[in-house]
């Protein structure tokens, strides 16, 4: 461990570490697991890579923010990344790929037998994932979740419910992540928060943001949901905008719905793609980077934030230094919101 003491906040940080900063697992409040897996990306590929994208754009980002000044001092890490992690996801890729393949043909059904294999290894993920989450909230840390595909928080959530049932989750996504076993995967990115609901009861709502590419059986499902998932659709904001309604005077509605304990669920697809263009299924639209930090300001300022996950950065250059200022705004955001 570095002495805080020797450490120039304005100088350019370490390379191999997050933010360049010098804490551990030892020492940081806030702790950063990188899940790179990608088994159930159904369009364009690499957002395994997200985590390295970010950690190596990450040193550019200077430690004072405007909004939420010396925040960092309360430590940051971002775990080593876990081989078995890696192992499962080489093994799930081509099993998943030839899945997908068998979709796309006229009369294919899939192989069951690399279905069930893809699905087992998502549930160990999910597993793992969970009792890392678990282990942090025991030892009073703050976790966070950096992916990989967006089926990775699912175990993060699963245990933050337990201990905080109640809570709510700020979903900031162009999808609805709605769909029940995508192309079969029980496991699958686009159904994260079919599974939250129908598995983790803890949580009390999902409020759904900058949603705009959704299935007719997703909406219905939010409309069936009495209140349980609450979306505010992309063309609705959209429409409020050009009506001459405030970004503030909208944010503060998506605040209201949520319930005091949040966790943020942030799909970087959620964001204009001009921001994301290296991202799995990238939708014209969406919130630009000041929208968001005007809506995660709002939070902070009015709500417990109990941890986040940011998923589907891509690999590029740019993917990752969006990311990483988009990681750094949630780790502000999270670690002001300590109520
Ligand atoms: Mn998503």
């Amino acid at each position: 461990m570095h002495a805080e003491t020797d450490f120039d906040p304005d100088a350019l940080g370490a390379a191999g570490s997050i933010f360049g900063l010098p804490f551990g697992p030892e020492d940081a409040t806030l702790q950063i697991m990188p899940v790179p897996w990608q088994a159930t990306t159904s369009f364009r590929r690499g957002t395994h890579a997200g985590p390295r994208a970010v950690l190596e754009a990450s040193v550019q980002v200077d430690l004072f923010d405007v909004e939420y000044s010396d925040f960092w001092r309360a430590g940051i890490c971002l775990i080593p990344e876990d081989p078995e992690i890696v192992a499962w996801d080489t093994e799930a890729e081509p099993l998943a790929l030839g899945v997908m393949a068998a979709f796309t043909e006229p009369d294919g059904s899939p192989d069951d037998d690399a279905l069930a294999r893809v699905n087992e290894l998502g549930r160990l993920l999910n597993e793992k994932v969970y009792e890392q989450t678990r282990q942090l909230l025991a030892d009073g840390r703050i976790p966070a979740v950096l992916g990989g595909d967006h089926s990775v928080p699912f175990g993060a959530i699963q245990a933050v419910a337990e201990r905080h049932p109640g809570m709510g989750i700020l979903h900031i996504d162009a999808h609805a992540d709605l769909r029940d076993a995508y192309e079969g995967f029980q496991w699958s990115h686009a159904s994260i928060f079919h599974n939250v609901l129908h598995h983790i009861p803890g949580v009390a709502r999902i409020v759904q943001v900058g949603i705009r590419d959704v299935g007719q059986a997703e909406v219905e499902l939010q409309l069936g949901s009495h209140g349980r998932v609450v979306p505010f659709f992309d063309a609705e904001i959209g429409e409020s905008l050009a009506e001459g309604s405030s970004w503030l005077s909208i944010v503060r509605r998506i605040v209201a719905a949520l319930p005091e304990e949040v966790w943020i669920s942030l799909d970087i697809d959620g964001l204009d793609p001009a921001l994301c263009p290296g991202t799995g299924t990238p939708v014209p639209g969406g919130l630009s980077f000041r929208d968001l930090c005007v809506l995660l300001k709002e939070v902070s300022r009015n709500r417990r934030i109990l941890g986040f996950d940011l998923n589907e950065v891509g690999p590029g250059d740019w993917d990752g230094i969006v990311g990483a200022r988009v990681l750094y705004k949630l780790c502000g955001a999270t670690l002001r919101a300590q109520k």
